[in-house]
């Protein structure tokens, strides 16, 4: 298996996913230029037409796509690490909370990317910090959002460290703060940062 990546992106999550579980997955940074180029030589849109990474190429040559898909993939493959609970209220809860991130904090964080107008790029951080407080409202006095650390948790994870890049303030937020820094303590994530060769701190 190969996830293609690229740095800090929303990749991350299933890359510390991977870590997490402990599988045997390839790298492949793709470069975002003028063309986007897998390193292993392949136009990325011929495996991704959307051009967007993450995307896992099973062994079979099939492609997955979709960040919160992909890191249900990868956690139903160990399932013994418990990266996904899937029986009862706990499955809804985090199936929930997926969706949250994704549609919410993930998209609501995309026009930030793309040098916003000052309008724009206040009215989604206006939103965005609205949105991070019900995700405190989630989290709770809980370590992780469900309870035990889940995959939830590595995708809110990159959704705050994209908040603290863009220097959204979340300070009125300080159990999310501190639920940051549990996150990014944990060995996967540390491996994971290194790789990625982005800060660990
Ligand atoms: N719907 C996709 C969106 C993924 C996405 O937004 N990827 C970003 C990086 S975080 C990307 O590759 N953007 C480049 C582009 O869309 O051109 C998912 O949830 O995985």
């Amino acid at each position: 298996m190969k996830l293609f990546y690229a740095s800090g992106a929303c990749s991350l999550a299933p890359h510390i996913v991977i870590r997490e579980a402990g599988l045997d997955v390839e790298l492949d940074k793709v470069s975002f230029g003028a063309e986007r180029r897998t390193a292993d030589g392949r136009n990325f849109y011929d495996i991704n037409p959307q051009g967007a990474v993450p995307a896992l190429e099973l062994d079979n040559g099939e492609v997955l796509t979709e960040a919160q898909v992909l890191i249900q993939y990868l956690a139903s493959l160990a399932p013994a690490k418990n990266l996904a609970p899937q029986d009862g209220m706990a499955r809804w809860r985090l199936l929930e909370t997926l969706n949250f991130i994704a549609t919410e904090l993930h998209k609501g964080t995309s026009p930030l990317f793309k040098k916003p107008l000052p309008e724009v790029r206040e009215a989604a951080v206006k939103n965005l910090v609205n949105r991070f407080g019900l995700l405190d409202g989630k989290l709770g006095d809980k370590p992780y959002l469900l309870g035990d650390f889940t995959i939830a948790d590595a995708y809110a994870f990159v959704m705050l460290r994209w908040a603290r890049a863009f220097e959204i303030d979340l300070s009125s937020l300080p159990r999310l703060q501190s639920y940051y820094q549990r996150v990014q303590q944990r060995p996967a994530v540390q491996q994971t940062l290194q790789e990625e060769d982005l800060p660990t701190s």
